[in-house]
């Protein structure tokens, strides 16, 4: 019996030396070591021994099996590592080659206004506010000193969605939200940017949907002439210095006085960029602030005047579009 086994490991062992693939080493793995394997089978007739052979013919299947083991797992991690020689060989990326461009966007000319707004009126110590675009009467008019059947609503006709909440003609609603908010207190210094919707028709300057930057300042002995000055700084550092600037007096129920703000533009003459005025002692007081103490100053920026005026857009529907060739030309600021 110690011959055949013995004769057995020389020939697996060459069998192992010899094998030319893994599947072929797993048919010898099987065809020795099995269950069903030529080892076993040998080992089978070990009953016939007698017993004080047992052990030693024992012992010496145990050192066989484990050396076909060894010879079998090294041939296997050889042949693993040549296959992966070979895929890296095969699979090398040429990192010379030039790769697949990425499509990038560009920030839209709206929001690009709106973050230089925001800069500017960051700069001087404005904090951003936000308020809701489906808004209720009372914020969007009422507290604003615009009571139902008041002529002035007409100056901005609305998409009401109940007799009581409209879609906001105006991001003014967020002053009366900012001041409720807190509470008496001073100094008040907001901007909020903002949609807007207006039943307007559509043509090159007007939009049924449109954007504004709302600001609100409320402190004691805030005068007009501050206001002056927070326009002529907002007007240099988006067109530049030595940009005219013209207040021409207005009507805002909500400010008393009230003027609306043009800038001029050589091609297009003078340019209506916003309304502003000193708010009205009556908001303050419904808001909670007593106007013999305080007072304050507000302003409406249209972002698409702006920058129809900034890019020399000569029509407001290009903004809403989604034109790409529109779109790309913001790409590099
Ligand atoms: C108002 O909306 C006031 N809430 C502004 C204000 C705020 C006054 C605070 C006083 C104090 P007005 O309706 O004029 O005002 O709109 C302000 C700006 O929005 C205009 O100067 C214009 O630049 C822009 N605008 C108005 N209507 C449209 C429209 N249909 N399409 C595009 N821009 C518009």
């Amino acid at each position: 019996m110690r011959e055949r086994l013995t004769s057995l490991q020389d020939e697996a062992a060459i069998a192992i030396a010899n094998a030319e693939s893994l599947d072929a080493l797993r048919e010898l793995k099987v065809k020795y070591l099995g269950k069903k394997g030529e080892l076993t089978s040998v080992l089978r007739g070990m009953g016939s021994l007698p017993p004080e052979e047992r052990p030693v013919i024992g012992g010496l299947a145990n050192e066989i099996r484990a050396q076909l083991d060894l010879l079998i797992a090294e041939k296997e991690s050889a042949f693993e590592e040549a296959a992966l020689n070979e895929q890296l060989a095969t699979e090398t990326i040429d990192v010379t080659l030039p790769g697949t461009p990425v499509k990038l966007g560009s920030i839209h000319p709206l929001n690009l206004v709106i973050e230089q707004l925001e800069d500017v009126f960051i700069g001087m110590g404005f904090e951003i506010a936000e308020g809701p675009e489906v808004e209720t009467d009372q914020y969007n008019f009422e507290a604003l000193n615009l009571p139902k059947e008041h002529p002035a609503r007409d100056m901005q006709d609305s998409f009401y969605i109940t007799p009581e909440t409209l879609l906001r003609t105006h991001t003014s609603s967020v002053q009366v939200r900012t001041l409720e908010k807190k509470e008496g207190h001073v100094p008040v210094r907001i901007i909020c940017p903002g949609k807007v919707y207006r039943r307007d028709d559509d043509d090159a300057t007007h939009s049924h949907q449109f954007t504004q930057v709302e600001g609100l300042v409320v402190d004691r002995g805030v005068s007009m002439s501050e206001l002056n000055g927070v326009l002529l700084a907002l007007i240099e550092k988006m067109f530049g210095e030595g940009t005219e600037m013209r207040l021409r007096p207005s009507y805002f129920p909500f400010t008393e006085p009230s003027v609306e703000v043009d800038i001029y533009h050589p091609e297009k003459g003078w340019v209506e960029i916003l309304g502003a005025g000193m708010v009205h002692p009556r908001v303050l007081e419904k808001a909670g602030y007593n106007p013999e103490r305080y007072s304050g100053f507000a302003f409406g920026i249209g972002v698409e005047r702006i920058a129809m005026l900034k890019y020399d857009v000569d029509d407001i529907r290009h903004f809403y579009n989604n034109d790409l060739r529109f779109l790309r030309q913001f790409r590099s600021e």
